[in-house]
């Protein structure tokens, strides 16, 4: 099963109801030398900024590039045919190899935006306001709380560049606990590569600038993420609400409040257009132009079309040999057991090769120090079969 980066997918609600995808098993081996065919990839298209986990086998997955590919799952590989058992002792195999079940695996999907910078801020601090002067975008603007329930995007052009800006539904205190709107939203601003952290100079409500700012701050270093380490920029909103003199000495107390803690201090009127060409500049500079590398999928690279994977040494090499009861033991290991998928037992050439396999594989010699006999009966990976692997061929 190979995940897709897909640029014409925008979000993942064909996912919400648990989905369930199953590739085909591999195909038998078959007599006249044909091997069995490998299960056909199951391609799933996910849009960019996927991020796809399996907890269980601690692998993730980042799609961010259109075309980027993931295999999530392999597939069953198809069986040997009975050419590639051909040899000095068995001339014309009457055997093949069984087709193996493909991997299983749960994982979670989720979708971060991607983008540039991200605007933060109390919600009417003027955010979407911002975006739709800086962008083509047409966010909502409305003069009460909440405005905003889904990030929105724009791009802001500056000739040669493209920067996409992020609009983040307000936040409130408590909002990396889950409070208001801003909780879900938060994960979406660690991809950015700059944050603008809009502040009313003149809150309707009366409230503090300073309190706002913090308030903010806390949230963010609260939901963790490496968002506290992200670049800030301060962009004071508003400034047609206060006097210039007002305006200059909110700039002065800012910069001298947070020193080099913020690459830059711009006021703004989305109003009058005062100070956008500046705030502008100022996110363009502090988005560097090369994509950082560790954004690239860690898994690109196409399935190799080997049949002979099952026994690629080093892999889960390690067999277990117990003593069940009189007479009954117990095989285990993934090496082993994906050996017995293969066979078919009921087929005396295959059973024969099989215990050549086990012996060489040191299994019958641990058997034997556990007390077997010929003929006891032996289960692996489910499958229990009188195991009677009489004397080593010469
Ligand atoms: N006078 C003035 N009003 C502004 C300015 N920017 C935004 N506003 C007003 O402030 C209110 C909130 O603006 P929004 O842009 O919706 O604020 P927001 O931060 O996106 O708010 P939420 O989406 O609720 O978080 C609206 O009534 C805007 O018209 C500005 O520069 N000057
Ligand atoms: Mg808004």
């Amino acid at each position: 099963m190979v995940l897709v980066c897909d640029a014409s997918r925008r979000d993942l609600s064909e996912f919400h109801r648990g989905a369930h995808y199953k590739a085909e098993r591999g195909g038998h081996g078959e007599g006249s030398q044909r091997h069995g065919a490998t299960s056909p990839e199951l391609v799933v298209r996910v849009p960019p900024g996927t991020v796809a986990e399996d907890a269980d086998r601690g692998v993730r997955w980042d799609l961010t590039q259109p075309g980027q590919r993931a295999v999530v799952a392999k597939g069953g590989s198809g069986g040997r045919g009975n050419k590639a058992f051909a040899g000095p002792t068995r001339q014309t195999p009457r055997m093949a190899e069984r087709g193996l079940d493909g991997e299983e695996g749960r994982l979670d999907l989720r979708l971060k935006l991607l983008a540039d910078a991200g605007l933060v801020g109390l919600p009417n601090a003027g955010k979407s306001s911002l975006l739709a002067r800086l962008t083509r975008a047409r966010p909502k603007v409305a003069g009460y709380p909440f405005t905003t329930i889904d990030p929105a995007l724009g791009t802001i052009e500056t000739g040669e560049r493209q920067l996409v800006l992020a609009d983040i539904p307000g936040l409130i205190e408590g909002a990396s606990e889950g409070a208001g709107l801003g909780h879900e939203f938060l994960a979406h601003v660690e991809r950015c590569r700059v944050l603008v952290h809009v502040l009313d100079l003149a809150p309707v409500d009366g409230t503090d600038p300073a309190d706002n700012h913090a308030t903010i701050e806390a949230e963010l270093r609260e939901h963790g993420g490496g968002l506290t380490d992200l670049p800030r920029l301060l962009c004071l909103s508003k400034t047609d609400l206060v006097t210039p003199e007002q305006a200059d000495r909110a700039v002065t107390e800012w910069r001298e409040r947070l020193g080099d803690t913020v690459l830059d201090v711009v006021v703004t009127s989305s109003a009058t257009g005062q100070g956008l060409d500046d705030l502008r500049i100022a996110v363009v500079r502090a988005v560097p132009p090369d994509p950082e590398p560790d954004r690239v999928a860690e898994d690109v690279e196409a399935e190799p079309a080997a049949t002979h994977r099952v026994y690629r040494p080093g892999v889960a090499e390690a067999v277990m040999v117990e003593n069940t009861g009189p007479g009954a033991f117990r095989v285990s290991g993934e090496r082993v057991e994906r050996l017995l998928a293969r066979h078919d037992l009921g087929n005396d050439e295959s059973l024969r090769y099989l215990e050549d396999r086990l012996r060489s594989m040191g299994v019958i010699k641990s058997l034997v120090a556990k007390g077997f006999e010929p003929g006891d009966d032996v289960e692996i990976g489910g499958t229990v079969f009188e195991l009677d692997p009489g004397a080593p061929p010469r």
